[in-house]
């Protein structure tokens, strides 16, 4: 199998180190900005580079691409990439509309190629621990999920440009997805945006959004996305309440709290998931077997990632589109 990755970062990296580990596959070229970064990368992994992706389609036969960069491109890169005939593996989140993401997963179908959008959040030991043990809760009443990152100074990297990472919610859309995952479609959303720094609106040092999302099952839940330098502790925290019992997961540390009684639990770890998300692929590709993503929920939750974001706009409380 003839391999392309467009990235040079963490999430191409991990890419590349899995593909190395299968051995049945060519790193055929790695797609980098820096002519130095990318000639090093692709080096190690006996690859050519390519300052851009369009050329790569044009000039190499590829069978499967993996689009690992910034998430301004990921929906451009993978239409290209549909339309040369590639299977094409895009980290989250598929595009940053839900327009451009249900047109491109329409695409692939019209194509019969693989779209497969990795959602790795779903094969962490949290993650499973939560899919084990929710049931036990009883009917679940409320859930709070919070992601802070305090960094001094704030980085100065992509992340933290609206243009290239995207509204919050939609750039960490794997906290929503999580959610759809466990609990069902969301109905309504109200969700509030405050950025902070020197250099608006191009980059912020600070970001904080917090939305409510009321569940179709009448779940409510509180979701909160924060990082840079106006904070000062870092959190990820997950809340579930429910009728029987409560799941309080704490960074690595995770209790089932019944009355008068909290037991720890495992989470297990968070490395691995992108060399997991590659071998469940390539077995995808040769064997037929099943990946783990479901495409209606990945684009629900890119459906509630918008309304957020339209709801931070217009301090509306607004509908998902189902
Ligand atoms: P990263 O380490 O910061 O790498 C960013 C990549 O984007 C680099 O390959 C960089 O390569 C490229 N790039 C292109 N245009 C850029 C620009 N204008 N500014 C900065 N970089 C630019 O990011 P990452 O963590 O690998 O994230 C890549 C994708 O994976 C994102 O969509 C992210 O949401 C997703 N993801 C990451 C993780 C994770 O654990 N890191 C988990 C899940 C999903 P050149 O500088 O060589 O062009
Ligand atoms: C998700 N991690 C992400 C994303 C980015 C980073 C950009 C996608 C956007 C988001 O959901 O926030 C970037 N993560 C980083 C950086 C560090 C980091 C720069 O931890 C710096 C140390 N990711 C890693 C490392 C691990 C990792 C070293 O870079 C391993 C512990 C895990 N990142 C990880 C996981 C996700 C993620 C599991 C999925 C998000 C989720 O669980 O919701």
């Amino acid at each position: 199998m003839r391999v392309g990755i467009i990235g040079t970062g963490y999430a191409a990296r991990s890419r590349a180190e899995a593909l190395r580990k299968d051995g049945q596959v060519e790193i055929v070229a790695v797609v980098g900005r820096s002519p130095e970064r990318s000639a090093t990368f692709a080096a190690e992994f006996g690859a050519v580079a390519y300052f851009d992706w369009s050329s790569l389609f044009r000039e190499q036969r590829l069978d499967l691409v993996f689009v690992s960069t910034i998430n301004r491109d990921h929906g451009a890169i993978a239409r290209a990439a549909l339309e040369a005939g590639i299977h094409t593996v895009v980290e989250y989140p598929l595009a940053l509309s839900l327009a451009e993401a249900r047109s491109l997963v329409q695409l692939a179908a019209e194509r019969r190629l693989l779209l497969h959008v990795e959602h790795i959040e779903l094969l962490s030991g949290v993650h499973l621990l939560l899919r084990r043990e929710l049931e036990g809760l009883g009917k679940l009443f409320a859930v709070r999920y919070i992601t802070l990152t305090a960094t001094h100074p704030a980085p100065d990297r992509w992340t933290y440009q609206p243009e290239l990472f995207g509204f919050p919610l939609m750039g960490a859309v794997s906290r929503i997805h999580r959610l759809v995952d466990l609990l069902g479609k969301v109905e309504r959303v109200s969700c509030q945006l405050r950025y902070d720094g020197p250099d608006l609106p191009q980059r912020y040092s600070s970001c904080y959004c917090t939305a409510q999302l009321s569940f179709a099952n009448g779940l409510l839940a509180v979701l909160t996305y924060g990082k840079g330098d106006s904070l000062w502790c870092s959190q990820r925290l997950l809340e579930f309440h429910g009728q029987r019992g409560g799941l309080l997961i704490n960074g690595e540390e995770a209790m089932l709290l019944r009355p008068g009684s909290a037991h720890p639990l495992e989470t297990g770890s968070r490395h691995g998931l992108f060399e997991q998300d590659t071998r469940m692929v390539l077995d995808h590709l040769r064997h037929g077997s099943p990946l783990y993503v479901d495409t209606e929920k990945m684009l629900h939750a890119l459906a509630v990632a918008e309304a957020a974001e339209r709801s931070a706009q217009t301090q509306q409380v607004v509908r998902v589109e189902v």
